[in-house]
């Protein structure tokens, strides 16, 4: 918990504040101790799905939500309480949306959307999913996006044998500058000096080959 640890840092010069006045039960510091009782809200709630293959339910009822939060300080508990993507079993995913926003081609918000790919080769898996998939995190709960934030809806990490992908899903894939403007956010934030590919979710929906032509690249 990054925040945390610097906060019990400033401690240490508030009591080296007051020369000749230390601190006692009596005299607290109303900052520390505010800083300290206060969680630190998010701008949007985000829930966390798990997707776990069991080939005797459809693709939707293996979408398992996980939790939902909506501060800082609750984002990092859970991020130390689940697994690494890395070490999840392949054919499992981790998505995290917006609350109220399925991680699904099906639901409202994503119908007319489309996607930001990354796809991380299978001999790199270990050196850049975990951070990517956290950085992409960091993308969501911090709005990196600024005046585009609206078109956000979350982000999903799919982890394959084939080699595993990380995407960022958006409502819009039809006005450029939106989407284009955040394929450049996380090509930069990743410092990815490969393409990055957008796909039309209506395209995946009605594929009928593996490949999918991209209706962007950045
Ligand atoms: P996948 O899990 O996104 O990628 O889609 P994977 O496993 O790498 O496979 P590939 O086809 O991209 O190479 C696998 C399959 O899961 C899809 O072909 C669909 O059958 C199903 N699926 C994936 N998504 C994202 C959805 C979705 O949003 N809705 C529904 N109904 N099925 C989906």
């Amino acid at each position: 918990m990054p925040e945390i640890i610097k906060k019990s840092d400033s401690a240490e010069d508030l009591g080296s504040e007051g020369h000749g006045s230390p601190r006692s039960s009596t005299n607290p510091s109303p900052t520390l101790d505010l800083a300290l009782d206060t969680k630190h809200p998010l701008q949007n709630q985000w829930t966390l799905w798990y997707y776990k293959i069991d080939r005797s339910k459809s693709w939707e009822d293996n979408q398992r939500e996980v939790t939902t939060f909506s501060t800082v300080e609750d984002f990092w508990a859970l991020y130390n309480h689940i697994e690494f993507a890395s070490k999840l079993q392949p054919g499992c995913d981790y998505s995290l949306f917006k609350t109220g926003v399925r991680p699904m081609w099906e639901d409202q918000k994503n119908y007319e959307g489309g996607r930001w790919l990354i796809t991380v080769d299978k001999r790199l898996r270990s050196m850049y999913l975990d951070s990517f998939w956290l950085e992409i995190m960091m993308c969501l709960i911090g709005e990196a996006f600024g005046e585009f934030g609206n078109a956000v809806n979350g982000a999903v990490v799919n982890v394959r044998m084939k080699g595993d992908k990380i995407a960022l899903w958006l409502a819009e894939s039809q006005i450029k500058q939106t989407v284009m403007s955040i394929g450049t956010v996380i090509k930069t934030r990743l410092a990815w000096d490969n393409p990055l590919v957008f796909e039309v979710h209506r395209d995946s929906m009605n594929k009928n080959s593996s490949a999918i032509r991209a209706k962007y690249t950045v």
